[in-house]
């Protein structure tokens, strides 16, 4: 069962502020960033909610979170790499320090902590959580069906059997909820939402429970444009963009559209490396090039952001 996120926030161990002046220090202790990326140790099982920024809860922020699906790997690296090269780069980097003085970044590596360990332990292609269902055997939550719009509005999403499963009810998940309070009690400063999944070389924009466009379409469009133009820069690796249903497929409940409905404007969500060669299993020896790549892209937007 999960016992990580929650249960963390609510003890407030696990749960910690990076604050820039000892970023790179912290950074350091909570990452095995020697042996970190690329190699075994990026996949290690974190479930560190880490604020990158100063001490101002009122300036702009980006929410972040990797690892809603276990077998997803490259995402919580992803994440990981992030907080490393905010650390790392932070005074050095133009554009990185720039961000860091002017907003916050709150990095949630692993969302779907159970999930990722069974499948690191268990069942390499695991993608819901671990929680059991009541009158059925079959295990487990998607957590991207667990959000509370237009919740369970597919068939695929009844079945506890099935991937897709979205839970008894909208947010019955402690790890859904514990996103979703700590989304809500900062609106304010979000100003951004951003989720990592894989693979299809995608960004992705609402709706997905609906073919209707969302009112600010036009600048997600161009948003997603340039930041996939900007990923292309470094390897040539071509994503393709536009809304989740038309772009992907259908789904309802997924955290991207409830974020949006929520109020948060700029919602993306990265369908991560490759097109299908490696899929889920993408090799090591491609995790850095990835996370370099997308970095590109995380830091077009919140530059972008910070414009807006
Ligand atoms: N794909 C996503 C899924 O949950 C997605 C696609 C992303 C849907 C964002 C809705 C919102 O099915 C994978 N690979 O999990
Ligand atoms: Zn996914």
């Amino acid at each position: 069962e999960f016992h990580s996120i929650q249960s963390a926030l609510d003890q407030n161990k696990m749960h910690y502020e990076i604050l820039i002046h000892d970023l790179q220090e912290e950074i350091e202790k909570q990452f095995d960033v020697k042996e970190d990326i690329p190699g075994r140790h990026s996949y290690a099982k974190y479930n560190n909610w880490n604020k990158i920024g100063k001490r101002d809860e009122r300036r702009k922020a980006i929410f972040m979170d990797c690892g809603i699906h276990a077998r997803e790997w490259i995402s919580p690296a992803f994440c990981q790499w992030f907080v490393y090269q905010a650390a790392k780069t932070y005074g050095k980097n133009k554009i990185m320090t720039k961000l860091l003085d002017r907003m916050n970044f709150y990095v949630l590596p692993v969302f779907n902590v159970d999930g990722y360990i069974w499948s690191w332990t268990q069942n390499r292609m695991w993608r819901k959580n671990r929680s059991k269902n009541q009158n059925s055997k079959c295990i487990g939550t998607d957590l991207n069906r667990n959000f509370n719009v237009s919740w369970n509005s597919f068939p695929n999403t009844k079945n506890p059997c099935l991937n897709t499963y979205g839970g008894p009810e909208p947010e019955s998940e402690k790890e859904t909820k514990a996103v979703t309070d700590f989304i809500r009690s900062h609106l304010k400063s979000i100003k951004a939402y951003i989720t990592f999944h894989s693979y299809s070389q995608m960004l992705l924009f609402p709706y997905g429970y609906t073919s209707k466009l969302p009112a600010n379409h036009k600048d997600l469009a161009k948003v997603a444009k340039i930041g996939t133009d900007v990923l292309a820069t470094r390897y040539e690796t071509r994503y393709i963009y536009g809304p989740i249903a038309s772009t992907i497929y259908p789904t309802s409940g997924s955290s991207l559209d409830w974020a949006y409905n929520l109020g948060i404007k700029h919602t993306f969500a990265f369908e991560l490396r490759d097109k299908g060669k490696f899929g889920f299993l993408l090799p090591e020896s491609l995790i850095k090039p990835t996370c370099k790549e997308t970095l590109l892209a995380v830091k077009y937007i919140a530059k972008y952001i910070l414009k807006h």
